[in-house]
């Protein structure tokens, strides 16, 4: 099945933007009169909750922070307010996207494939992102954006990626899917993809072992990715026909295998 749509996360994927929010929830801390800090090493452990409402809530649960019971009755109230400081921070800083992300985007958008977006964030963190990333025009050439509370249940859950494909009105076996976490190669690997990972700074020691190739980006000519486990890219560096060879193989696997694909996934494959 040719390669039709290429379907990216965002935190962690497209740009290390974690801290940016570890930075956003203790400010919104401290906003609300609370004696929270969430240092790294807390914050790397907590990642393991996806959704920054649910991360608060995880929190007051299993850690009993002083006026955690006050604090969940006005939690909405303080992830907004934390989403207005993330937004701010990215619209400020120089967030940089992490190797050959631009440069992919861009060949899979000159190539006439589609592009989406599939997340935890909120919708509008994606926008301020991509916007500072790589320019609002940018926001254009993504034809879905599956963000956040739009499906019940978040990563590792495969909702979100199944809510991307229906949008997209593409066969899981068209598509390949980028993650940097456990949480999302699980998610993306459940709705029948095939995923390319690139764990992330909070997240380098993650379980991403069901992907079909894992690197420490997706390189650059001239600065080629570091190949960790799967299938490796011939240039040193992600690019379309690597991809499309990546996922035939893939497909081949699971045609042998018949494991791991949905049921609209394998009608489409036969
Ligand atoms: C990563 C996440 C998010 C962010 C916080 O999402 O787990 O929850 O840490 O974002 P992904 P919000 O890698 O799927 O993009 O506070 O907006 O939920
Ligand atoms: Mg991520």
């Amino acid at each position: 099945m040719p390669l039709e749509a290429l379907i990216f996360d965002v935190d962690g994927t497209l740009a290390e933007t974690e801290e940016l929010h570890r930075q956003a929830f203790n400010e919104a801390f401290h906003a609300f009169g609370l004696d929270w800090v969430w240092p790294r090493d807390l914050y790397r452990e907590l990642l393991g909750v996806t959704g920054g409402r649910e991360r608060i809530l995880h929190y007051i649960d299993h850690y009993a922070p002083a006026g955690g019971a006050a604090a969940r009755a006005k939690v909405s109230e303080m992830h907004a307010d934390k989403t207005v400081r993330y937004v701010k921070l990215i619209r400020a800083g120089d967030v940089a996207p992490r190797p050959g992300v631009r440069r992919l985007i861009a060949e899979a958008h000159d190539a006439g494939l589609r592009l989406a977006i599939a997340t935890t964030t909120r919708p509008g963190n994606v926008e301020a992102l991509l916007g500072a990333m790589i320019g609002r025009e940018a926001l254009s050439w993504f034809s879905v954006i599956a963000a956040g509370d739009i499906v019940p249940a978040k990563k590792p859950a495969r909702d979100i990626y199944d809510y991307a494909l229906r949008e997209l009105d593409c066969a899981a076996s068209a598509c390949v899917a980028f993650e940097d976490s456990a949480n999302g190669v699980r998610a993306a690997r459940q709705a029948g993809l095939a995923v390319v990972a690139t764990p992330s700074f909070f997240l380098s020691a993650d379980d991403v072992s069901e992907s079909a190739s894992v690197l420490s980006d997706l390189g650059e000519p001239g600065r080629p990715a570091r190949h960790l486990a799967g299938w490796r890219f011939a240039k040193g560096y992600v690019d379309l026909a690597g991809l499309r060879s990546m996922l035939d193989e893939a497909n081949e696997i699971k045609r042998k295998t018949s494991t791991g694909g949905s049921p609209r996934e394998d009608a489409a494959a036969r």
